[in-house]
């Protein structure tokens, strides 16, 4: 009886531990002020991922959709294309930021003011193939906002 609940104690600890690292968190996010007329913004955050995790997309009632790009340099012109996924390493934080990967959001339903606050949901996929959903706030910052620090 008392080898049974001690292996018992060990596995709600392991599972807890195991839940615990599978995190995958999601910090400091922002999203780029915009103009009238204007119809897309770039939406930043830290993303850091206890285990191996791969960012597949996102969603925001705020756009029609969202994309994950990359920046590029071609000759000397930088430049900016979807990619379908951003691998999250584990244990490392992954910047999304200006003149990096970042988020774009796409058909933007109205103009983005400095303050607002803009619901984001991510889609991750873990390790196993597993999808997980993970909502962020991202505050709306000045069109002028330079890097995330
Ligand atoms: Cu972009």
């Amino acid at each position: 009886m008392r080898t049974m609940t001690r292996a018992l104690l060990g596995w709600v600890l392991v599972a807890a531990a195991a839940a615990a690292h599978a995190q995958v968190e999601a910090r400091a996010a922002w999203v780029r002020g915009t103009v009238q007329g204007q119809t897309t913004a770039g939406a930043y955050m830290e993303l850091t991922s206890g285990q191996r995790a791969s960012l597949l997309g996102a969603e925001s009632p705020a756009a029609r959709s969202a994309e994950i790009h990359e920046m590029k340099m071609e000759g000397n012109v930088m430049r900016m294309r979807a990619v379908p996924r951003l691998e999250l390493p584990p244990g490392k934080t992954v910047e999304l930021k200006p003149g990096g990967y970042h988020m774009m959001l796409v058909d933007l339903k109205r103009p983005l003011k400095k303050g607002d606050l803009v619901p984001i949901r991510l889609k991750v996929e873990l390790s196993d193939k597993t999808l997980k959903t993970i909502q962020v706030m991202a505050e709306v910052r000045d069109l002028a906002a330079a890097g995330g620090h």
